[in-house]
């Protein structure tokens, strides 16, 4: 029998029909037809799953095994002996929209706690503050289709070639019809190789070049004054402001020079489709939110926004961390795109036939674990000893937690060494529900395997159910979704309600078709000043290099599945060729890299980096022990990509 289902990898999503083997579905519009390695070789089973619950009382014992009943049980008696501040849920952009939205529904809406928040926090969330202050709302305002087929198509931060590969191979033959491709990267990685036009940014330098480019915009006559006039919110303050950018002094601080910033701004002149995309590269940073902003003004400057073929299109990392922003996964939103405003408590706490939900926002990720002083934390389809910055603060904060649930389904996390509970969930080819990818694209994942456990949703139901909540009676991943759809009725924007579950075997359903103007409450969009920061560390003479953390190809995060299937190295550290032999260094000396939190020895290897910059490949699990705890003040992403570190040869 074939199945049709969906990559539960990265947030390209493509579809996938599976008999014998897995084969990429050629009318999907996510992929037409591709497929990468790590896509291709999801099904190979994989030996180290989780199949009993797990349980000690002290982190310093064994684990032994326990009924599945006995482990409802303890998390139950936990909650009840604690106050609703002190739990919290860390969800993940790789739960389903069913698991999200059971999770949500019972840590908001019936414990109380307004602490349930998710690893997009580390990955998404200067995005989704950008898109909020910009265009009103969380919203991806076009598709990979209008990149693909526009005739410029800039990404900064972002390496396509490795983190959505399928996505870059379209792009790369959308090429031979014409598109042109701008990479703007501290690393000439593969997506730069196939550039027509590489800036090799200073890492942090994006506000520098976005600024001087806004300013040329001015100088040139480029700035789209009707368009401004028409569909945009904004006042001279913000030309006031612009007019004294100092073009050449910005470009020496971006660290581009004045040739490549020239023919950057013709190639903006001179194309009149123009998508632009960014990932980690701008929003892992101290200043996530102003770096989103300010690449985001350049499409609203030149009028490049609400039409088809244009705008700025952030492109979602994980399968379903657009669906977690929908159902409302974030510490900052209530539900369904709802924030916290006394309103909309009171529509979904009739929604859900419950009271006492908190009225404001609860604490995000690394604050939950490092700040929260909870109780209990339920961690769910992530690992976030693993992902969170400055490992040993994290180490330590999670020892201090009482009782650390996780729901796996693979053995050997990191969290798993700090968890009193670990309880088994079906993983990808045994569960079935929604996800949404980058674009939008509601999809639905189906089972080919019989399923061994439970799966996210159900334990979250029988979680609810023992604690004797109400609302939590469902048979079916379909009843849960439709539960969601209809919620969705209380969202501004979202029309998930017109999606049919059944119809998605066959076809997925793109929300938001219709959107094409800012979602703020006089339909325009905002252009706010933001200027470059001065929040995250700088390198001295003790730690001279900035390291940077990155992806490869075909690994995914932790590795939990994809180390078992595929050999690439990951434990190397990218060195530029000049500081090699400053330091006397050659390819495949083993290094010391020190930060001032941690430290790791690793191999080097010879890349085209920029000068004093060194880049990890973040699935190395001890990355972390390395980088910085700093956030960005709003969004509290953290600021993975700049932490001073010193090199030296053993
Ligand atoms: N194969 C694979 N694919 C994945 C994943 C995976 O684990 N494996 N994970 C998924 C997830 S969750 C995510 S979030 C995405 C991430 O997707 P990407 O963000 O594209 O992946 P990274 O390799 O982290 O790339 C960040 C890029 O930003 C550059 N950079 C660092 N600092 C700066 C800076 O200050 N300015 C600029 N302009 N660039 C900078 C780095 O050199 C790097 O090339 O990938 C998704 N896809
Ligand atoms: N230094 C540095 N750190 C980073 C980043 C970086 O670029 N640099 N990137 C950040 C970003 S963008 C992200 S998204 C995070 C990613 O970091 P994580 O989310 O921590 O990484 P994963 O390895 O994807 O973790 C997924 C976990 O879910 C488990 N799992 C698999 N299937 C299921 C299932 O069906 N149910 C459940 N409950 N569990 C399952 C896997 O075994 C694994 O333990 O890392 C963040 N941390
Ligand atoms: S590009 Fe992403 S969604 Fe597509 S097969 Fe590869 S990992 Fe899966
Ligand atoms: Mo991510």
């Amino acid at each position: 029998m074939k199945f049709k289902s969906v990559c539960s990898y990265c947030g390209v999503g493509c579809g996938f029909e599976i008999k014998n083997r897995i084969k990429p579905l050629k009318d999907y519009p996510a992929n037409r037809g591709l497929i990468c390695k790590k896509g291709s070789l999801e099904d190979k089973v994989v030996n180290n799953r989780i199949l009993k619950p797990l349980f000690r009382k002290n982190k310093n014992e064994e684990f032994k095994e326990i009924s599945y009943e006995e482990a409802i049980k303890i998390i139950t008696d936990k909650i009840k002996a604690s106050t609703p501040e002190k739990i919290g849920f860390y969800l993940s952009g790789q739960l389903l929209n069913e698991d999200y939205y059971i999770a949500n529904k019972l840590g908001k809406g019936f414990i109380n706690t307004a602490n349930v928040d998710t690893n997009s926090r580390t990955c998404m969330a200067s995005a989704v503050v950008g898109y909020k202050k910009t265009i009103g709302s969380d919203y991806v305002p076009l598709t990979m289709e209008d990149a693909i087929n526009s005739d410029l198509y800039i990404v900064a931060g972002g390496n396509i070639a490795e983190a959505h590969v399928v996505f870059f191979n379209r792009i790369k033959r959308a090429k031979k019809n014409g598109l042109k491709v701008v990479v703007i990267d501290p690393r000439f990685t593969k997506t730069a190789k196939i550039a027509d036009l590489y800036i090799d940014i200073n890492v942090g330098g994006d506000i520098y070049l976005f600024l001087a480019l806004a300013k040329k915009f001015l100088d040139e006559g480029m700035v789209d004054f009707e368009f401004l006039k028409e569909k945009v919110n904004f006042n001279d303050e913000y030309f006031e402001e612009l007019k004294k950018v100092d073009i050449d002094k910005y470009l020496k601080l971006a660290g581009v020079s004045k040739d490549k910033f020239e023919k950057l701004a013709e190639m903006w002149r001179e194309n009149e489709n123009i998508v632009g995309s960014w990932t980690m590269g701008l929003n892992q940073s101290s200043e996530g939110v102003e770096k989103n902003i300010a690449f985001i003004n350049l499409f609203i400057l030149t009028g490049k926004m609400f039409k088809d073929l244009n705008g700025p299109l952030s492109l979602t990392g994980q399968p379903n961390a657009m669906g977690g922003r929908e159902v409302g996964g974030l510490a900052t939103t209530l539900a369904v795109h709802l924030d916290y405003t006394p309103e909309n408590v009171k529509k979904v706490e009739e929604f859900w036939k419950t009271e006492n939900i908190p009225n404001k926002p609860g604490l995000t990720a690394d604050e939950m674990v490092k700040k929260g002083k909870l109780k209990v934390l339920i961690v769910a389809h992530t690992d976030p000893v693993y992902h969170l910055p400055n490992r040993s603060e994290t180490e330590k904060a999670f020892s201090e937690i009482d009782l650390v649930v996780e729901l796996n389904a693979y053995k050997g996390s990191e969290t798993s060494k700090f968890a009193n509970l670990i309880i088994p969930v079906a993983p990808w080819g045994e569960k079935e529900g929604t996800q949404t990818n980058l674009d939008r694209l509601i999809t639905l994942q189906m089972p080919f395997r019989k399923k061994q456990t439970k799966q996210d949703w159900e334990v979250f139901a029988n979680i609810a159910k023992a604690l004797g909540f109400s609302g939590f009676d469902f048979n079916s991943s379909k009843e849960v979704f439709n539960e969601y759809k209809e919620m969705t009725k209380l969202s501004l924007d979202m029309n998930i309600y017109e999606c049919d579950y059944d119809k998605l075997k066959e076809k997925p359903f793109r929300w938001g078709e219709n959107l094409k103007e800012a979602l703020t409450s006089n339909k325009k969009a905002n252009l706010l000043w933001v200027e470059k920061q001065n929040r995250s560390l700088k390198p001295d003479s003790k730690y001279p290099f900035l390291l940077i953390t990155t992806r490869l190809a075909n690994h995914w995060h932790s590795m939990t599945k994809t180390a078992q299937v595929i050999n690439d190295e990951v434990e190397f550290v990218e060195m530029n060729e000049e500081d090699m032999k400053d330091l006397n260094i050659k390819e495949g000396d083993l290094v010391l890299i020190k930060s001032q939190f941690g430290e790791v020895n690793l191999k080097v290897k010879k890349s085209e980096i920029k000068k004093k910059v060194v880049a990890i490949p973040m699935h190395y699990r001890k990355v972390n022990f390395l980088t910085n705890p700093i956030l960005d003040p709003v969004s509290k992403e953290p600021d993975y990509n700049h932490t001073p570190v010193n090199i030296r040869k053993i």
